[in-house]
């Protein structure tokens, strides 16, 4: 029977053959079987069924009740995902998207996870949630090998929109991440979310946008490569990946992901909140026409909301929410505002927006129309 290290390091040898992983302080597996018990027996426990994003599962935005264990399932899963009409990555997953889910919680609720590592998969896994306190957010109690499962607990107190994303050590760890594995976790104030002015307010949908950086090898043609597996994928993928230019940018996981059949609805008047996550690069969302009414740009709603944004800023490892009360119908862009990574590389999003135009708002006075260049526009220029 191989001790669990050195399954550990046989299957990251599987993995990344022949390249030798040196073992990392985060490979360690954390032994908290001395820690004292505690009781949670008189929580009520809830089961939340997690939906694949850009939707997100129902639930209260004011806690109705006090904190709870709120149990939720994940299943890793690896497999090829088309990215862009041309490209193919071989994913690892949180439940077989990328982004994975949006969990919704409470200050004071407990997070119950059962993360499942199907004996189908070749990597070991883990999850480190930056919402959480201590093992490396979970992650060094969360280790599985393929066909083992665990369960992690950690209490949420701290409200706001968290990344979380598997970590597996050494270079695993990015490579894991820019595969797919990254999600986000929301955690609610017990009694809602609080305006600039501590007022309470709502939102009337939550969508949750997951960018994610690719970085897909090219062949000597300049074809983007296909791959057996993941394993067979990792040193050509290391090599684009080590030079920091992502060939795609991407929200819900490919170019086109929330365009078109894809495209996010609305109806004016309706407070749209956008959680946006970005577990390994800098993102600046902006939404084309629009603005950021409130936006809590860090994602933690403790502090204050800024107001009126035209572009905000997602640090690399976090996740930030930002509402939106769409005013005027019509199509929105809500893009990654480094327009290259938008409309070059897919960090485009479109909002189709139903309703009356309003003119106060804007009108066009003039249509687009010929102009006697003899007589206009001499006014125009100094
Ligand atoms: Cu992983």
């Amino acid at each position: 029977m191989l001790t669990r290290r050195a399954t550990l390091m046989g299957a990251v040898a599987v993995a990344a053959a022949p390249l030798a992983i040196k073992a990392s302080a985060s490979e360690e597996i954390m032994d908290t079987s001395g820690a004292q018990a505690v009781d949670l027996s008189t929580l009520p426990r809830r089961k939340v069924k997690l939906v694949k994003p850009p939707f997100v599962h129902e639930h209260e935005q004011v806690a109705m009740s006090g904190p709870a264990v709120i149990q939720f399932e994940m299943k890793i899963i690896e497999k090829e995902v088309q990215v862009a009409d041309d490209a193919y990555l071989q994913a690892m997953t949180f439940n077989g998207s990328m982004p994975g889910p949006l969990m919704v919680v409470h200050e004071g609720d407990y997070v119950e996870l059962t993360l499942y590592n199907p004996p189908e998969n070749m990597m070991q896994h883990n999850i480190d949630f930056h919402a959480a306190t201590g093992a490396l957010g979970g992650g060094s109690l969360t280790l599985v090998n393929p066909g083992e499962k665990t369960v992690l607990r950690f209490k949420a107190t701290r409200p706001g929109t968290f990344v979380y994303h598997c970590a597996p050590g050494g270079p695993m760890i990015p490579w894991h991440v820019v595969s797919g594995m990254s999600g986000a976790i929301m955690v609610l104030p017990r009694d809602g979310l609080k305006d600039h002015e501590n007022n309470p307010v709502s939102y009337d949908s939550v969508y949750y946008i997951g960018e994610n950086d690719f970085y897909i090898p090219k062949d000597e043609n300049g074809e983007y490569m296909r791959f057996e597996d993941a394993g067979d994928s990792y040193a050509d993928t290391l090599e684009v990946m080590n030079g920091l230019i992502p060939t795609h940018v991407t929200f819900n996981g490919k170019v086109g992901g929330l365009t078109g059949d894809n495209a996010l609805t609305a109806t004016q008047g309706e407070k749209v909140l956008f959680v946006h996550s970005q577990a390994n690069r800098d993102s600046r969302p902006h939404l084309i026409g629009g603005h950021g009414d409130l936006v809590w740009e860090t994602g933690k709603f403790n502090n204050a909301p800024e107001r009126d944004l035209e572009t905000w800023f997602i640090r690399g490892g976090s996740a930030g929410a930002a509402l939106y009360e769409f005013l005027q119908p019509g199509v929105y862009a809500y893009v990654n505002h480094n327009l290259i990574e938008a409309v070059n590389l897919g960090a485009t999003a479109h909002v189709l927006v139903e309703g009356d135009w309003n003119n106060d708002l804007m009108e066009q006075v003039v249509a687009p129309s010929e102009y006697d260049v003899m007589h206009e526009g001499k006014t125009a220029l100094p």
